[in-house]
């Protein structure tokens, strides 16, 4: 848990994610979330990071323990703040890009991955936001966001940078 910051007179506290999104030239792989916050979504691999470990190292966890992939290069592409109303935890969403990995993506408990034609991504089935900034991810730009949602699927207010880095 990070220290709290003001924003308005609400008190909140961060919890810190990662999120990888595997990425080939014609194919991008995700993950049906099985169980857990975002079940029944499409997503990358990702979780919480754990005391002792650095963000990236998080990340190739999250991504062998979800889908039996490992990486060499996690590319750090964005970071996104979400704030759900009702909630004073914001997370923070470190997101990260692999273009080469070694190993078959295997169904965990977690995520059953499959890959997706870069053409027919399924953003009905996936958070809201994700529309917005995969665009920036499958163009390598680096950016920031912020995101204030009610529920599972409104966004009430959103910010997206692209930014030199992140
Ligand atoms: P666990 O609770 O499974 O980690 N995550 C989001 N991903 C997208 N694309 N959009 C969101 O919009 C998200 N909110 C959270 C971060 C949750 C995983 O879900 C991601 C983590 O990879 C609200 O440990």
């Amino acid at each position: 848990m990070a220290a709290g910051n003001v924003t308005g007179g609400t008190m909140f506290t961060s919890k810190l994610l990662t999120l990888v999104l595997v990425v080939q030239p014609q194919r991008i792989l995700l993950g049906m979330k099985k169980r857990g916050f975002g079940a029944g979504l499409w997503n990358g691999f990702g979780g919480k990071v754990e005391t002792g470990e650095t963000i990236e190292e998080a990340a190739r966890r999250e991504l062998w323990e979800e889908s039996g992939l490992t990486v060499d290069t996690l590319l750090k592409i964005g970071r996104i703040t979400f704030e759900f109303v009702g909630s004073s935890e914001l997370l923070e969403v470190h997101v990260f890009r692999a273009d080469t990995f070694s190993g078959e993506p295997t169904e965990s408990d977690e995520m059953r991955p499959q890959w997706f034609d870069l053409e027919k991504i399924p953003f009905g089935g996936m958070w809201p936001d994700d529309v917005l900034w995969f665009p920036l991810l499958l163009q390598k730009k680096t950016f920031v966001g912020y995101f204030k949602l009610q529920g599972h699927d409104t966004i009430l207010e959103y910010t997206l940078d692209q930014v030199e880095d992140v």
